[in-house]
């Protein structure tokens, strides 16, 4: 029978071509001779859209079910990353797009690059959200992600005489075709003023919040797809307007300026994402970006509820909300007050159906990543929640009495205010109180939550604690990221890895085959290659494709110690001057990563790292042998390209510090060789690829604590080894400043005096564990055999073990296959 496809959904390259040139001139309004890259890239991604329109339509259809459980993420951040080749393979459909581009006589790749990445996150915390998000699409289970529509991304970096300057991030500015705006779906959410007791026209005493503002959250729907299947969840972001027109009488008599500023506010409340990292701020803004977002989507969620035909006494059965972290803990006195305020619910109901909903994930062991909010900003802001907040631990400490009678220290501790000093508003304590489930993100990251920062909690619910190891997408970082191993891959042990990664193990038998190391060596080589001409575009270095890629990308913090790396460095360096004709390994350090702007020790560490490059890839003596690179503007497109080039994986974090780290997960599963410490996954990951093939060195956690505990005196290695007296010594006279002993100083002082973080202590078995990744580069072949037994072994650091895990221990929620009908 002939069939005419459909234009929006036909899948031959005939049609997919028709539809490009289609969206060209009707959606760009561009002739093909007038339209720019960014117009053809628009029409694509317009193309694709159209195509996977069916699915999400009726995944979203699925989720008004009344017994549809649905998972709802609730994160501050999404670090999603580009979506147009994502969705191309997660529709299955690269090939034929290709096809109909090239026939356009256009350039796929250039086209690709185009998109600007949605940074919407930090680092680790919101690139997990990400992962968390196609995981949940890919098996299937219902799920809304809740998070801000951010204006400004995390800032673009741009690095100036070495140092990092910090770009604001447009990156809505030539259009986003993958957000569909929905203003019918518009909440309203309130902020300041005060609350007043009354009595409502049933005789019940209630309550009543009279704020000083109201601004508007307008959701943007952004389609998640999963890989070949029919469901497509929705990533419901929030930005915030200001109310339509400003009512004078009721807000602000006659103060029209007054008024105007409140304009201000509103829209700036989703304006620009907070740039730090592990370092609370206590700004007020963040405060209302915070509850801005919890509320939307509670209301969201609660009308979806209602619309699903249910009562809002089994809120619970419908959704699983999981808090990312303390920033969306809010949620827990939003809800109640929702519950108990709005829809009139009692006390001891409300609180049941909300400690039944949240389930809680902790991120971080550092003290200064606690939020705590002032009471009297928090009053300021949120003065309902305050009183509700004073409720919840009232009831809360007299079950905590009954426990640990008369203890003095646990009530203090537990409670949800701390009162030593300027009293604050604790958000983990609120989390924990709130949650039926708190979880860590690696085991040995669980058991320190567990014994340190909620060691009383522990102790009062240990029914709620549990592990959930962090996993990354093999989707977006193996497919799509490096499609030639990809392809290696599938062409021996076919293509059910990508669905099932412990798949991968099949590969194991092919590590002693000549034959297909070779193969995989020269993927490694072609794609360094490419990388090494992308590092020449952008930063002019010159590398050697044949070195060994030495790679450290992440966040800059003292606690990942990429101070230490260059420390190595500078101890290479030295022997090289010591014996300018000494046999060493070729290497390549590749630098990337942010610092935040408020950061000063850390953008230090970066001018650190390119002031020591500077010099040795300068200096003639070292001959190319080594090279430094920083590759400014870290992001996940950059990601995609660095972690198939590296060959050795820095995972360097003092021990007991990185909670769990997951691209030390995206570097073995691409094949690259770990140096690391017993720290975060690391372990894990050790564990499963087999300590033969992991570089292991450093302090272990209990050793880092004992040696604390003794007064650790970072002096002490200094004065007894020569090796790093000579590096520090370099350093402190200015060789690699020009000359200036100041501009390092506040650095070194740290390191000698403080050293928080016991880099000095570590020093010399990092060096020696170096010099073994040496001795191993040098046999290439056994060094092939551990690459692929890493990757064949990365099975379990998959995003959809984690989301398995999550659903069946925490969530209790059940996939559920979407059919499109035809
Ligand atoms: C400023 C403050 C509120 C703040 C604290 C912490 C803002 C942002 C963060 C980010 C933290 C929580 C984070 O990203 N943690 C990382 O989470 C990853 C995913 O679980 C882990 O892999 C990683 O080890 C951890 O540092």
């Amino acid at each position: 029978p002939i069939t005419i496809e459909d234009d929006r959904t036909g899948l031959s390259v005939e049609t997919l071509r028709r539809a490009l040139a289609d969206h060209l001139y009707y959606i760009q309004g561009k002739l093909p001779e007038h339209a720019s890259k960014n117009d053809f890239y628009l029409a694509l991604a317009f193309v694709v859209r159209d195509r996977l329109m069916p699915r999400w339509l009726y995944s979203k259809k699925n989720y008004l079910q009344p017994d549809t459980r649905i998972v709802s993420y609730l994160s501050a951040e999404f670090l999603l990353g580009p979506h147009l080749e994502n969705n191309l393979i997660n529709l299955d459909i690269q090939d034929e797009v290709r096809q109909a581009v090239q026939e356009s006589n256009l350039d796929y790749q250039v086209l690709i690059d185009q998109e600007e990445e949605p940074g919407l996150g930090n680092g680790g915390l919101g690139r997990l959200a990400a992962c968390y998000m196609d995981s949940l699409s890919s098996l299937e289970i219902p799920a809304l992600g809740y998070g801000i529509r951010y204006e400004f991304g995390i800032f673009d970096q741009d690095i100036r005489d070495g140092w990092q300057v910090e770009m604001t991030d447009k990156w809505l500015q030539f259009g986003n075709p993958w957000e569909i705006a929905r203003p019918s779906f518009a909440v309203t959410v309130k902020l300041g003023g005060h609350t007043e007791p009354y009595v409502d026209n049933q005789g019940q005493y209630k309550v009543r919040w009279v704020p000083a503002q109201i601004v508007k959250g307008i959701p943007y729907d952004t389609p998640i797809t999963g890989y070949k299947v029919n469901t497509v969840n929705t990533l419901r972001l929030w930005k915030s307007e200001a109310p339509e027109s400003f009512d004078f009488q009721v807000f602000n008599v006659g103060d029209y300026y007054g008024a105007v500023d409140q304009k201000i506010v509103s829209e700036n409340i989703s304006k620009v994402l907070y740039p730090n990292d592990e370092q609370v701020q206590g700004k007020e803004l963040r405060l209302m970006q915070q509850f801005f977002f919890v509320s939307c989507a509670l209301q969201d969620m609660i009308r979806i509820h209602l619309t699903s035909g249910r009562r809002l006494n089994t809120f619970h059965e419908k959704f699983a909300v999981q808090l990312n972290d303390t920033h969306p803990a809010i949620g827990v006195a939003e809800l109640m007050r929702l519950l108990i305020d709005e829809h009139d619910m009692a006390w001891d109901t409300a609180w049941d159906v909300t400690s039944r909903s949240f389930a809680f994930t902790n991120h971080t062991l550092l003290p200064e990543a606690l939020e705590k909010w002032s009471v009297d900003l928090f009053g300021r802001i949120l003065p309902r929640h305050l009183e509700i907040i004073y409720e919840i631990n009232r009831r809360f400490l007299d079950q905590v009495r009954v426990k640990f009678m008369g203890d003095e220290g646990h009530l203090e501790r537990l409670s949800l205010i701390d009162e030593s000093g300027h009293r604050s508003v604790r958000m983990a304590n609120l989390a924990c109180v709130g949650s039926y489930s708190i979880n860590g993100v690696a085991a040995l990251h669980t058991e320190l939550v567990k014994s340190t920062i909620l060691k009383d909690f522990y102790e009062l619910s240990p029914e709620k604690f549990n592990n959930k190891t962090n996993g990354v997408t093999p989707r977006r970082w193996m497919v799509q990221a490096n499609p030639r191993l990809t392809n290696l891959i599938s062409s021996k042990i076919g293509d059910n890895w990508i669905k099932h990664l412990h798949e991968l193990k099949g590969l194991e038998q092919y590590a002693d085959d000549p034959g297909f190391r070779h193969e995989w060596r020269q993927i490694k080589l072609s794609i360094k290659r490419d990388l090494a001409e992308h590092i020449q575009r952008r930063t002019g270095i010159t590398v050697n494709p044949e070195s060994m890629f030495d790679v450290l990308v992440k966040r800059i913090h003292e606690y990942k110690r990429q101070h230490l790396k260059v420390l190595h460095i500078i101890t290479l360096y030295n022997r090289i001057k010591a014996n300018p004709d000494i046999d060493l390994t070729p290497r390549t350090f590749i630098f990337g990563g942010k610092a935040a702007p408020g950061y000063a020790m850390a953008k230090l560490m970066i001018k650190f790292v390119t002031s020591v490059g500077d010099v040795v890839n300068n200096d003639p003596d070292v001959r190319d042998r080594l090279k430094v690179v920083f590759l400014p503007d870290y992001n996940v497109t950059f990601g995609q390209r660095v972690y198939p080039a590296a060959e050795l994986s820095e995972q360097i974090s003092t021990a007991g510090k990185e909670a769990s780290g997951t691209g030390n997960m995206k570097f073995s599963m691409n094949g690259a060789l770990t140096i690391g410490t017993l720290d975060g996954a690391n372990i894990e990951i050790r564990e499963e690829v087999g300590a033969e093939n992991f570089f292991l060195f450093g302090l272990k956690t209990p050793e880092v604590q004992e040696l604390k505990a003794n007064g650790y005196n970072p002096w002490d290695y200094y004065d007894s080894n020569e090796t790093l007296k000579a590096v520090l010594d370099l350093v402190a006279h200015g060789h690699f400043s020009h000359g200036d002993p100041e501009l390092f100083r506040p650095l070194l002082d740290n390191l000698l005096h403080h050293d928080p973080f016991v880099v000095l202590a570590d020093y010399q078995a990092y060096i020696d564990c170096q010099d073994q990744v040496d001795q191993a580069y040098r046999d290439q072949d056994n060094w092939t055999r551990m690459s692929i037994l890493n990757a064949a072994r990365t099975g379990k650091f998959s995003s959809d073990r984690s989301i398995s895990e999550y659903c069946e221990d925490i969530w209790k929620v059940k996939p559920l296959p979407v059919t499109v009908p035809i």
